[in-house]
């Protein structure tokens, strides 16, 4: 599975990156730790970033004209579906491969590389170049930092259910590769600054709670009174996480009279089943949908109260 992966990298002159819309923090990290390393390894290739979209504190992309985009191999990361890609211009490839930990949702890739237990697709990338046939080629201390940190965002710290031996084996050895400072690593990726410290205070008093499920809705006079826009706000989500007694919880902001919301769960509660019904989808912990109405979003409420009074189903 390597090998044909380096050979593909080998082949292509011209190589993109793509990732998903409004990428998080494991898809940007995973994206700039694959482009380092080709610059790193292949000086003679020519190698850029696609998408609009940007995560809060990275802000690096590249322009791409379509020739450049019909000559290059397409690599694409933690993207589940084709229609997520930012930038549709992945399909003229002539090669594509696809590199997710999200549940198969289409293979779109030439050629797929995919652990759905996996718990970062910057993990998936680690095994990647530490595997047997990328052994002969460098790999940073700043790889090393990107992977790492796109561990740390989709794990919240190594908390999230998916997090395992391996995602902590991987972390251990990307920090020794890389000396990594892990706490400085951290304190970049989590610390927040005092006004959305004391943002975070009044979202907290918006959290009802019934059964086991907490959820917070905010509607756009609650958003006004923030002072926040709808993604910033809807970002907080991990502060419901930290509650004892919840197994689901959810955050849903009203984006242009409709909601968008994210759902996450604790081990034993599968909540991607509930969004992709609304046409959303995720992990099986983390999941969310956009776009959806009043009433869909108080019809996923009640199934998710309703799940949350059940015996966690642990495998
Ligand atoms: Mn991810």
């Amino acid at each position: 599975m390597y090998k044909p992966i380096l050979d593909k990298i080998k082949e292509y002159d011209y190589i993109t990156i793509y990732r998903h819309q409004r990428p998080d923090g494991d898809c940007m990290f995973s994206a700039l730790a694959l482009y380092e390393f080709l610059k790193d390894n292949f000086k003679e290739k020519q190698i850029k970033i696609a998408g609009e979209d940007t995560y809060e504190i990275i802000t690096k992309k590249h322009k791409i004209s379509d020739s450049f985009a019909r000559k290059s191999l397409a690599i694409v990361v933690d993207t589940s579906s084709v229609n997520r890609i930012d930038d549709i211009r992945a399909t003229q490839a002539p090669f594509m491969i696809k590199i997710d930990h999200h549940p198969v949702v289409d293979n779109y890739g030439n050629l797929n590389f995919v652990d759905e237990k996996a718990a970062a697709c910057a993990e998936l990338l680690a095994v990647i170049l530490m595997s047997e046939p990328f052994k002969p080629y460098f790999v940073s201390k700043k790889v090393c930092e990107y992977l790492y940190c796109g561990l740390i965002t989709d794990t919240i710290n190594f908390r999230t259910a998916n997090t395992t031996y391996k995602t902590l084996e991987i972390a251990a050895l990307l920090a020794k590769k890389g000396e990594l400072r892990v706490s400085d690593l951290v304190e970049m990726l989590t610390d927040k600054d005092i006004d959305t410290f004391q943002k975070i205070s009044k979202i907290r008093n918006y959290l009802k709670i019934d059964q086991k499920c907490g959820f917070i809705v905010l509607d756009k006079k609650d958003l006004i009174k923030l002072d926040m826009d709808g993604w910033d706000a809807k970002n907080q989500i991990d502060e419901i996480g930290k509650i004892k007694d919840l197994k689901i919880w959810l955050f849903a902001v009203d984006v242009n009279g409709k909601y968008d919301v994210s759902v996450r769960s604790k081990r034993g509660y599968i909540i991607n089943g509930f969004c992709a019904k609304l046409g959303g989808g995720g992990h099986a912990n983390a999941a969310g949908i956009k776009q959806i109405s009043k009433n869909d979003l108080k019809w996923l409420i009640s199934e998710l109260v309703e799940l949350s009074t059940k015996k966690p189903k642990i495998s």
